[in-house]
């Protein structure tokens, strides 16, 4: 198979963790004999350093020519102490989300079994978790209106939906529910929110035409709640923007930490892999990084974008064989076990 693909390092940690996605990916080109031809773009700070603009035109040409995209992390500290900044990293992330029209963000909640003991979370809670989030991507409060008053007082975003939005999302979570336990789990704010009701009464119409699959609708605070109470719960869960976000976040820690995430996008045109972290700048440059989540999104590459079963699994089985014999980057090391043996991101990576 011949695949190209564009590789979007970004900030901060971001260039340290996809150097060994692409690794992983050029490793299983040659293992099992696939072409995959890769080019490089900027987005984020290093963009706005080097060109004025978070998403300049040459990456958005690259990225749709590309077959799959492979990013890393956007966003710089310098930004969180000036929120007065009119342009920022994160506007190229969510205008090329916009613009590729990739509007499901699928996040799997991956448990490998090695990680239970160093949660915080009871290892009986966690065990046999596996759940699909799919996350909205391209309308809520991200892309709704934003106003700030002349004396700067009074500011509001839009949160904003339309049905369609809801559909097509709707229609891929169910899809993949039919392919998975047969169970899908709703998450909005319909008690209060006219958007949510919107959300719902649309989920609601869906759900007639997957009559195979059970559905439930759940209040964001309790589902953020029942996700750590118990998250066997929960098989495929969908839900908006921003509740994704949050809950994903709060997800990633019964896989054990954000540097086991990965993320899959996709909608109208080429995926774009990544994983759910963010730029980490605070240890960025440092070797500390985990690289485990961008090597999965790489398996998603394979899976999802091109349909390499077999190779997907390999990536997985990898990653699962080195947790297995006890290697460990910080964020997901036991401080209770003397049997981790801790790396770096270049050693966790050249490793898997
Ligand atoms: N790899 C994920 C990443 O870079 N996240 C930073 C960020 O600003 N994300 C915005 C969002 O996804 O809501």
């Amino acid at each position: 198979m011949k695949k190209h693909i564009l590789v979007i390092p970004g900030d901060g940690i971001g260039p340290e963790v996809t150097a060994w996605g692409k690794a992983v990916l050029e490793q299983v080109g040659k293992t099992f004999g696939h072409e995959f031809t890769f080019d490089e773009a900027l987005m984020g700070h290093v963009a706005i350093e080097a060109t004025g603009d978070p998403l300049p035109d040459e990456t958005l040409e690259k990225a749709r020519k590309s077959d799959a995209i492979l990013f890393g992390a956007v966003g710089h500290a310098k930004y969180d102490n000036d929120p007065s900044a009119k342009v920022r990293p994160e506007q190229g992330l969510l205008k090329i989300r916009k613009e590729l029209g990739l509007y499901a963000n699928l996040r799997p909640i991956m448990l490998f079994d090695e990680l239970l003991q160093a949660s915080s979370i009871k290892p009986e809670i966690l065990q046999g978790t596996d759940i699909l989030f799919f996350r909205e991507l391209t309308g809520d409060v991200y892309f709704g209106e934003k106003t700030r008053s002349e004396d700067r007082q009074t500011a509001s975003d839009l949160m904003i939906y339309h049905r369609y939005e809801v559909e097509r999302i709707a229609h891929k979570a169910y899809q993949a529910a039919q392919q998975r336990s047969k169970r899908l789990c709703s998450v909005d704010k319909a008690n209060v929110l006219e958007s949510s009701r919107l959300w719902r009464e649309t989920v609601q119409e869906i759900a007639k035409q997957y009559p195979d699959v059970q559905t439930e609708h759940m209040f964001i605070d309790n589902a953020a709640m029942q996700l750590i109470k118990n998250p066997k719960q929960f098989d495929v869960v969908l839900t908006a923007n921003l509740f994704g976000d949050i809950l994903t976040d709060e997800a990633s820690q019964i896989a054990g930490s954000m540097g086991m995430l990965a993320s899959a996008s996709v909608g109208e045109s080429t995926g774009f892999y990544e994983p759910i972290h963010g730029s980490a700048h605070d240890i960025a440059g440092q070797n500390k990084a985990n690289p485990l989540a961008s090597i999965l999104s790489v398996a998603l590459i394979l899976e999802i974008g091109f349909g390499l079963i077999e190779e997907s699994k390999a990536v997985v089985a990898l990653v699962d064989r080195a947790l297995k014999e006890g290697y460990r980057t910080g964020d997901i090391a036991d401080s209770n076990s003397d049997k981790n043996k801790i790396l770096g991101t270049a050693e966790m990576g050249k490793l898997v």
